[in-house]
């Protein structure tokens, strides 16, 4: 959004739509996936392929604290120490990979830690402090444009909601750790320094809080028009050639949705019938 990306495009991924929503190379952002970790390799490669072009880039590549068990973010932040690749790794530590906890997830004193066995500066920082991790990412960045290699930042921050809305996560984590967290909200933070520093007028925040619900009432909208989805352009842009199997995958689910349909109508003519009947 920062870039100018349109939040609903976003999204479009997550409403079940097998692209993105918007174009990678416009707006310099990598699609999104939904493996783990997955997009820290590509952002190394990325970075590495800029940097031989001649091309000023630094890639900013962000993942969970639980991502980071993965061999994944291993690989990644081996090569980019080893290549001096121009990239930024930000770790969202937020305390919990759905439900297990950091504990579970390390041994290490911190994810930060970690960078000193792959050869490039961790830094740890409040990640609810905007100003701290303006500082922070500003020094790794300038780093990396300067040819001085990767940094590994970890942001320490609290998830105050579920995973999702299919978790419940008062099974594994205490109220009043929430509430101790809410208190720490990076926003309501930064207000109160901008207020202090009177850096901020009542006219800005009413301003600014009546814009933020527009943008999330239009969101929900947007969000939840039911997009024009066709299920089978699933098998359209897996191989450049359809394989055997993904054509006869195809068919079968287009005899699904066809035997689906009829179904549909079936079900529609015995609602219909006894109304009917029922007419004098
Ligand atoms: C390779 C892989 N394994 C498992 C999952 C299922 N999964 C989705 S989100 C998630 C937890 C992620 O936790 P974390 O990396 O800490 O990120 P957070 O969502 O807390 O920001 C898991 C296990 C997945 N998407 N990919």
């Amino acid at each position: 959004m920062a870039r100018g990306l349109d939040p609903v495009q976003a999204l479009t991924l997550l409403r079940g739509d097998w692209h993105t929503g918007y174009d990678p190379h416009e707006h310099r952002i990598a699609p999104l996936c939904t493996p783990l970790a997955t997009q820290l390799p590509h952002a190394v490669g990325l970075a590495h392929a800029a940097r031989l072009k001649g091309d000023d880039v630094v890639a900013l590549a962000m993942v969970g604290d639980g991502g980071t068990s993965e061999g994944d973010f291993h690989e990644a932040l081996n090569f980019a120490a080893v290549w001096q690749a121009p990239v930024v790794f930000l770790v969202q530590n937020n305390g919990f990979a759905i439900s297990v906890p950091l504990a579970k997830q390390t041994a290490a004193p911190s994810l930060a830690h970690k960078a000193v066995g792959y050869g490039m500066p961790g830094r740890l920082v409040d990640g609810n402090d905007a100003p701290a991790m303006h500082d922070v990412l500003t020094e790794a960045v300038r780093r990396a444009r300067e040819g001085g290699g990767p940094t590994l930042v970890e942001a320490v921050t609290y998830r105050l909601e579920a995973h999702t809305n299919a978790d419940d996560a008062t099974r594994y984590r205490a109220d009043d750790e929430v509430e101790t967290w809410r208190a720490h909200d990076p926003i309501a933070l930064l207000e109160r320094e901008l207020a202090d520093r009177d850096l901020l007028t009542d006219d800005f925040v009413a301003t600014t809080r009546e814009s933020a619900e527009h943008l999330a009432a239009d969101l929900r909208d947007r969000m939840n028009a039911t997009p024009p989805l066709d299920p089978m352009d699933l098998f359209d842009h897996v191989f450049t050639r359809q394989t055997s199997q993904l054509r006869a995958q195809a068919a079968q689910l287009r005899a699904e949705l066809d035997a689906g349909a009829e179904g549909h109508t079936e079900h529609a003519a015995d609602a219909a019938a006894p109304a009917q009947e029922a007419r004098p």
